[in-house]
């Protein structure tokens, strides 16, 4: 069924996609799974057939709707599913955001989805954010950690930038910085002097439970 769903997503049938979510949640698949899974993978796939000339904005547009509507029926259960894993004994304050230039906010708002979830307070910044609005942000909510999501090669670069602005504002030992989203990998988040780096969602809720472990021990 996992396999269908990814066909039902990549042939853009939207019925069929919400039909077969309903199936496995009857047989009792996690929400996690079904999002990190096959609607994940049907995602990337529709992104291949993009780059290989089958498909074109207007289908990545038409999944990116469908995508959203199955997480209507699928985000209460992704928050209680997120809820059991808050473990860490700290809440801590997140500013997360897509780096500038960059539109894709499905990955971004599911990791937020999670973390408020998991128990720690998220303030999103939203879409194509700036330097300038990053670091105003930590100054502004003071937060723990500075997440940033990017999904192009070339906005990806935009992180460093950022991390740059902290600097020359004095404010990058306030806080940690966590990137991700496709167009990122652990060693360019070392190269670039991030503090951490997630795969997926459920990695960024570990990976800020973690932290939160750190800052506990150390107060
Ligand atoms: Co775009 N797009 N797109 N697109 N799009 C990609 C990213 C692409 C890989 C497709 C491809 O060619 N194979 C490609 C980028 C190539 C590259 O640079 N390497 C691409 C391109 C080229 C473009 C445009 C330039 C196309 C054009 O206009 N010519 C354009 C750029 C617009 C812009 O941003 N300026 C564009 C536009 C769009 C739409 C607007 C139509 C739409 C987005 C709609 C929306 O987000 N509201 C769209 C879509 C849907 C995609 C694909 C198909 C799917 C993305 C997605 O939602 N995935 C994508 C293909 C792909 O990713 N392989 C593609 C599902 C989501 C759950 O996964 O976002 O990866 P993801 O998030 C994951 C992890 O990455 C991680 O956790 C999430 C959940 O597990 N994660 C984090 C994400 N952020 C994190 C932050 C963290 C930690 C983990 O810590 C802070």
């Amino acid at each position: 069924m996992f396999n269908k769903l990814k066909d039902c997503l990549v042939d853009l049938d939207r019925d069929c996609v919400l039909m077969v979510v309903d199936e496995l949640l009857k047989n009792g698949v996690s929400a996690t799974e079904i999002v990190l899974g096959p609607l994940s993978s049907g995602m990337e796939e529709i992104g291949r057939l993009y780059e290989e000339g089958e498909y074109f904005i207007a289908e990545l547009v038409e999944a990116a709707e469908i995508f959203k509507e199955a997480m209507k029926k699928l985000e209460p259960l992704l928050r209680e599913e997120a809820s059991r894993m808050s473990s860490a004994r700290r809440r801590l304050r997140i500013v997360l955001g897509t780096v500038k230039g960059d539109v894709h906010d499905i990955g971004k708002t599911l990791v937020a989805v999670m973390l408020q979830a998991a128990g720690h307070e998220v303030i999103d910044l939203g879409v194509d954010v700036d330097a300038e609005k990053f670091a105003e942000a930590v100054v502004k909510y003071k937060p723990h950690i500075l997440g940033m999501s990017a999904l192009l090669t070339t906005t990806s670069r935009y992180m460093r930038k950022v991390i740059e602005e902290l600097e020359k504002r004095g404010l990058r030992g306030r806080v940690k910085v966590l990137v991700g989203g496709a167009a990122t990998t652990r060693e360019f988040a070392e190269k670039i002097g991030a503090d951490g780096w997630a795969p997926n969602a459920v990695e960024a809720v570990k990976l800020v439970n973690e932290i939160a472990e750190k800052i506990s021990v150390e107060e």
